[in-house]
């Protein structure tokens, strides 16, 4: 394991663990509230760990992932500015989304607003007893910006969405993993430690499907039945065709893989 190294100045620490890349979110001291900086210097750290790792893991030093947008940045924008920084907000987490590699979330303390827009574009969330949820923009004034009218609406549906909106109310994390919007729920201090290994895990499996689940997974969900079974097919068609597949096919027929396991818990 190589020593954390800083990016962005100072803003995003950047480890390379193996086959897996740990990104955290360098902003203690402002809850990791996310400036244009912040979030510019985040998909710097995702372009590195796309070429140089299978996998990833997002998460926030101090106590908390994200407290959202910077809002002391934010009140003094111009309309056009509002604008083009919430473009870029789509194109960065866009690029966790429909990437090259799969990124797990480790939440502590607050994922709100802007944080929770964030861990709904990675592609598994796992977060502390003690995390929360919340979406203030209505308190604020605001609106979701960072691609939250699409993923999180998605995730846990946009009636549960617009309850968070108009209520500002904190979500727990048991009560988010009911909603769908997390999938582990781990004790106080162990979520990054959960978050790495399951990165591992999804680093061991085949590029080329761990691609076709980031790039056809929610593009399939946007299509007429019809069309989404025909992609499917061709999507299955052409990972069967990689020698990986090949390899990993004969490795279990030969008794050399490792068997699907009964869950432990
Ligand atoms: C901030 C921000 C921020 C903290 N922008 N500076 N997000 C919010 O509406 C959430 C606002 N933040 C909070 O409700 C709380 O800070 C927390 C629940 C996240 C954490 O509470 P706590 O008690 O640990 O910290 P704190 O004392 O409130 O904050 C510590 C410092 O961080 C303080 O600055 P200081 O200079 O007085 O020390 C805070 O001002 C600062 N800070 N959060 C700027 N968000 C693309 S559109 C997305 C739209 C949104 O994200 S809306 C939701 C915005």
């Amino acid at each position: 394991t190589a020593q954390p190294e800083t990016m962005g100045d100072g803003l995003i620490t950047y480890e390379l663990d193996g086959d897996i890349a740990v990104i955290g979110l360098n902003r203690p001291d402002k809850r990791n509230a996310l400036s244009d900086r912040f979030v510019i210097a985040l998909g710097q750290a995702v372009a590195r760990a796309t070429t140089e790792a299978r996998a990833g893991v997002i998460h926030g030093h101090g106590k908390n992932f994200s407290a959202g947008l910077d809002l002391a940045e934010h009140s003094e924008k111009p309309l056009f500015e509002a604008v083009k920084g919430s473009r870029l907000w789509h194109r960065t987490f866009q690029s966790i989304e429909l990437g090259e590699i799969p990124f797990v979330a480790a939440i502590t303390g607050a994922a709100v607003g802007g944080g929770f827009e964030l861990a709904s574009s990675t592609h598994i969330r796992v977060a502390e007893e003690s995390a929360f949820f919340a979406l203030p923009e209505g308190t604020r004034g605001i609106f979701v910006g960072g691609g939250g009218s699409v993923r999180i609406s998605r995730l846990i549906g946009p009636a549960r969405m617009g309850d968070m909106m108009l209520t500002g109310r904190s979500v727990s994390a048991s009560d988010m993993e009911r909603w769908g919007g997390v999938s582990y729920v781990v004790e106080d201090g162990t979520a990054l430690t959960r978050a790495r290994e399951i990165a591992h895990r999804m680093a061991e499996n085949a590029e080329f499907t761990n691609y076709a689940i980031l790039n056809a997974l929610p593009r399939i969900a946007d299509m007429s039945a019809d069309d989404g079974l025909f992609t499917e097919a061709m999507v299955a068609s052409l990972a069967t065709m990689t020698p990986e597949a090949k390899q990993r096919l004969k490795d279990f027929l030969e008794k050399r893989a490792a068997k699907v396991q009964a869950p432990t818990s």
